[in-house]
């Protein structure tokens, strides 16, 4: 009777566990914990891959805003010597257009309306009184030099547009004892003396013409006259 009865214990504990192992086996895959130890290490690599990507996008960030701070100086500092260069720009021009007007103004002042009389071209100078020397220098700068009174010819061509008193001509005999031009440094070739000429001396070392005849007188040279120029032979 036992004997029957352990084997009915066994039959239905077989059982039991053919049940149990078929219904383990049938069952839909129960490994919510096998499969999340499983994925443990995966998660873990997504979250430091995660973080990582995090830390790479806000390093870029900033990187990019430290670049655009960096570009945004630099163009603020080209705007400025931009602005700097264009200011001395403006300063160059607005030099250069005053130096050109000063230019054309010494220009004109030099363009001394020479007119031909006879053979020769010159200038009268009746409205500024100088001394000799200011003279000579005057004429100078016009390009051209004192009279140079060749001959009686030249001499009577000139007188008819002649209105003051007295001119200066390049005569002189300053630095020695006989008369001479200080155009060509050679003695004076044409000399008409007014009568009493020459009277002065040592005292009147420059020579000028005098009206009515315009005829020539020795004169101080650093009294102030009127003076002609006479352009150069070209
Ligand atoms: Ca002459
Ligand atoms: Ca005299």
């Amino acid at each position: 009777m036992i004997l029957i009865f352990e084997g009915i214990l066994i039959l239905a504990l077989w059982h039991s566990i053919d049940n149990a192992h078929r219904i383990v086996v049938g069952a839909p895959a129960p490994c919510d914990a096998y499969c999340f130890n499983e994925l443990i290490p995966l998660h873990n690599t997504i979250a430091t891959l995660n973080h990582r990507l995090s830390e790479c996008e806000t390093m870029q960030s900033v990187n990019a805003s430290a670049r655009l701070d960096k570009i945004d100086k630099e163009l603020k500092t080209h705007k400025v010597r931009l602005l700097a260069n264009t200011q001395g720009i403006s300063r160059n021009r607005k030099n250069l257009s005053d130096q050109g007007k000063l230019i054309e103004k010494y220009k004109r002042k030099l363009r001394k309306p020479f007119v031909q009389i006879g053979s020769g071209y010159y200038y009268i100078e009746d409205e500024t009184t100088m001394t000799w020397f200011g003279a000579v220098r005057a004429c100078l700068r016009y390009g051209s030099h004192l009279i140079t009174l060749n001959n009686q010819e030249e001499l009577d061509a000139i007188i008819p547009r002649l209105t003051k008193n007295m001119y200066w001509t390049d005569v002189n005999n300053l630095s020695v004892d006989e008369l001479v031009s200080i155009t060509t440094g050679l003695k004076a070739e044409f000399l008409k003396w007014a009568k009493g000429e020459p009277n002065g001396g040592s005292k009147e070392e420059c020579v000028s013409i005098v009206s009515p005849k315009y005829e020539m007188h020795d004169y101080p040279c650093r009294t102030k006259n009127f003076f002609i120029c006479e352009a150069y032979e070209e």
